[in-house]
């Protein structure tokens, strides 16, 4: 059999488009080269003209699209010589982090706003030998908290401010032209930091620049209804949503989310917690696809987008329009939320009669 080398992650396969150099030090657990999976069920919905995809980001090495920045921004901190990072984290940094820590021989530090993370993100942080520690606040306060410590201190922030995370993200934008021959027509997402739709439009841009691709996505962000800051104009003091992962009141990179929208002609608006649901238990009964909730504010964007009529304003005349959705995290980082929302099994006698009534044959 012939040999084929094996993928080696996002920095090796897009080193010319990264800032490394061979002294890099590259810290990698195979990130990236995640599944775009054509979703006929939603591609139904949203309507005829519509081809709609699903980025399963959730197959990530710590099942969350933050490994792709996390490799390299621990290898950048490990050639810069940094013995300790540290981040706040709404769980899924805080998860990749520490993985990326472990790897990378460096000590990780992370703070989470108390009670607040999803128990799955909190179980990978403690595993992987994290100093954990709960900030009695939300994220906002121990983001502050994380700049001010990391600022003043020899420890290096690996929340997305540091540009690297930017960086490593992008890749994922890549991964969509090189799978689609092109960039899709839309975008659609989960905003929380903003870091992710910041990092998806600098990749788009990049690979335009390039001649990779001959369109521009337009970039359609979307944030719960209890914290959206961005589409109320606002930082929100106490933001509130079952999607633990997007509970974020005042983001990082506001700015940079507008200019992604503006620049690309798209929109931020926001969903219900009802919508989320709706979306997150369709895309796990109709698409076989497990994401968790924030990630699910994606396609529950679609669809409130979909109802509107948007996409059929948008549609081309002879050619469908590709839509791409990102699944950010997969549902097992919150396992409690899926059994929440539906029905526990029911409990029968131990014999093949009892489980044969309770199926019906
Ligand atoms: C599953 O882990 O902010 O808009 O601290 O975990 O780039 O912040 C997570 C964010 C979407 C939002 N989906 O991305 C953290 C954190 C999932 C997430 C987002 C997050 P950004």
């Amino acid at each position: 059999m012939k040999h084929r080398q094996q993928y080696q992650g996002v920095i090796d396969r897009y080193a010319a488009y990264l800032p490394v150099s061979n002294k890099t030090p590259i810290v990698t657990l195979q990130e990236g080269n995640t599944p775009l999976l054509r979703a006929d069920f939603l591609s139904r919905l949203a309507g005829t003209h519509c081809e709609v995809y699903l980025k399963y980001e959730g197959l990530n090495p710590t099942g969350s699209f933050k490994d792709r920045g996390m490799t390299l921004a621990i290898s950048k901190a490990k050639e810069e010589g940094a013995k300790a990072v540290m981040c706040a984290s709404t769980g899924n940094t805080s998860a990749s982090a520490a993985a990326y820590s472990v790897k990378a021989g460096l000590k990780c530090i992370v703070l989470i706003p108390k009670g607040a993370i999803a128990l799955g993100k909190l179980s990978q942080a403690l595993i992987h030998g994290a100093v954990v520690l709960a900030v009695d606040g939300n994220f906002d306060d121990a983001l502050s908290r994380a700049r001010e410590i990391t600022d003043t201190h020899p420890i290096t922030l690996v929340n997305s401010l540091n540009p690297y995370r930017i960086e490593g993200q992008k890749t994922a934008s890549f991964e969509i032209c090189d799978c689609l021959g092109d960039a899709p027509d839309f975008q659609v997402m989960p905003v929380g930091n903003a870091g992710n739709i910041t990092a998806y439009w600098k990749g788009y841009k990049e690979y335009a620049r390039q001649g990779k691709t001959s369109v521009l996505p337009k970039m359609l962000g979307f944030q719960a209804e209890g914290a959206a800051p961005i589409v109320k104009g606002r930082p929100v003091k106490d933001p509130q949503t079952i999607a633990t992962a997007i509970r974020i009141g005042n983001p990082a990179s506001w700015k940079q989310a507008e200019a992604a929208r503006d620049e690309s002609g798209g929109l931020i608006d926001m969903v219900s917690d009802s919508q989320i649901i709706e979306a997150y238990k369709l895309l796990a009964q109709k698409e076989g696809v497990f994401a968790e909730p924030a990630s699910a504010a994606s396609v529950a964007g679609l669809l409130k987008l979909a109802k509107k009529g948007y996409f059929k304003k948008q549609a081309k005349k002879a050619k469908k329009i590709k839509i791409v959705c990102i699944l950010t995290g997969h549902g097992l980082k919150d396992p409690d939320r899926a059994i929440k929302c539906i029905e526990e099994p029911k409990v029968v006698k131990p014999n093949s009669k009892a489980i044969l009534g309770a199926i019906g044959y």
